[in-house]
């Protein structure tokens, strides 16, 4: 650069999102309010990501065929469902043409109730309403893979993937699809696909929506962590299987595999990390241990994965 340019006004910043308290994680662009324990501290999944601007408030990125981008609400308890209404607006319309792949929903005091119902009940209200607005009867067939965990600050937010190509989405045979569940988990069920597959460049990419303890449509084990981290992997291998990664995640045989785990108690980080060491994870994975509450009360543990094969 010559000596007389100005520096930039607005450095390019990267596709990089942050955890709260996490090294580095201060000054950071994108940083989500769900505590880090452990691992990675910061998600880098798509490292050669550019700025490519901004729409209606909502801050996009580029890294070959995808769209990548994040967008938020201010939060306040008695409007969550129209923030979130309007937050997925905001995030549809901005991905209209495209293919979204992956969701990470980061909803505030997710447990929380108001007005009767819990937080993140009302957000799945306002999602679902969201997308049926956008997409139309038939919205189901089009979701992504997803997660939504609880973090503090005062903003409900989404970081997103979508994509040029279609992608492919799948469930789980040992689950009850999350936009079937009955009522009795909320007015409106849940609009995510346990997994979603695309093709990009070459590679072929899987998200694996956050998982936990979940058969049917209940809860496995309620509060027992032992048994739901157990549940959790189960549940991984099974998507993994309907995906066609193979009993072991694709173990050996992919380029990449980013993992999330979501502990609703600290403490439970150590038991953690010795199961995932044991049962799951091999030289070469990343992993980030965060905490954050989880979507039902009940539930200790949630386990996400991005896996990467490359051609
Ligand atoms: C479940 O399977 C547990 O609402 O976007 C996992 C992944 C969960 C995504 C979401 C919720 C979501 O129902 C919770």
């Amino acid at each position: 650069m010559p000596a007389s340019s100005p520096p930039p006004t607005h450095p390019a910043a990267p596709w990089r999102v942050a955890f709260a308290g996490g090294p580095g994680a201060a000054g950071e662009a994108l940083l989500i309010q769900a505590p880090w324990l452990a691992g990675e501290p910061a998600e880098e999944i798509f490292p050669a990501a550019v700025p490519a601007g901004e729409r209606d408030g909502v801050r996009l990125f580029r890294s070959g065929g995808f769209l990548l981008g994040h967008a938020r609400e201010p939060f306040s308890p008695a409007d969550l469902t129209v923030r979130t209404e309007a937050l997925y607006r905001r995030l549809l319309a901005a991905t209209a043409g495209l293919h979204l792949c992956r969701i990470w929903n980061y909803v505030p005091r997710i447990n929380d109730h108001t007005g009767g119902l819990e937080h993140y009940q009302a957000f799945c209200s306002g999602r679902s309403i969201g997308f049926e607005r956008a997409l139309g009867d038939g919205f189901q067939s089009r979701l992504p893979a997803a997660s939504a965990v609880g973090v503090g600050g005062d903003h409900v937010e989404a970081v997103f993937v979508a994509s040029e190509a279609a992608p492919r989405h799948f469930e789980n045979p040992a689950q009850v699809p999350a936009y079937h569940y009955p009522p009795e988990h909320g007015p409106r069920s849940p609009s995510f696909a346990r997994a979603t597959a695309v093709r990009e460049g070459g590679a072929v990419w899987l998200f694996l929506s956050g998982t936990a303890a979940i058969k049917g449509h209940e809860t496995v084990a309620p509060d027992d962590f032992t048994l739901q981290i157990e549940c959790t992997v189960d549940n991984l291998r099974l998507i993994g299987r309907a995906v066609g990664l193979g009993n072991a995640l694709g173990t050996g045989r992919v380029a990449r595999r980013h993992f999330k785990v979501y502990l609703r108690h600290a403490s439970d980080l150590a038991a953690a990390q010795a199961h995932l060491d044991r049962e799951v994870l091999a030289p070469g994975d990343r992993v980030t241990y965060l905490h954050a509450a989880i979507c039902r009360a009940a539930l200790a543990v949630e386990i996400e994965a991005t896996i990467c094969t490359d051609p």
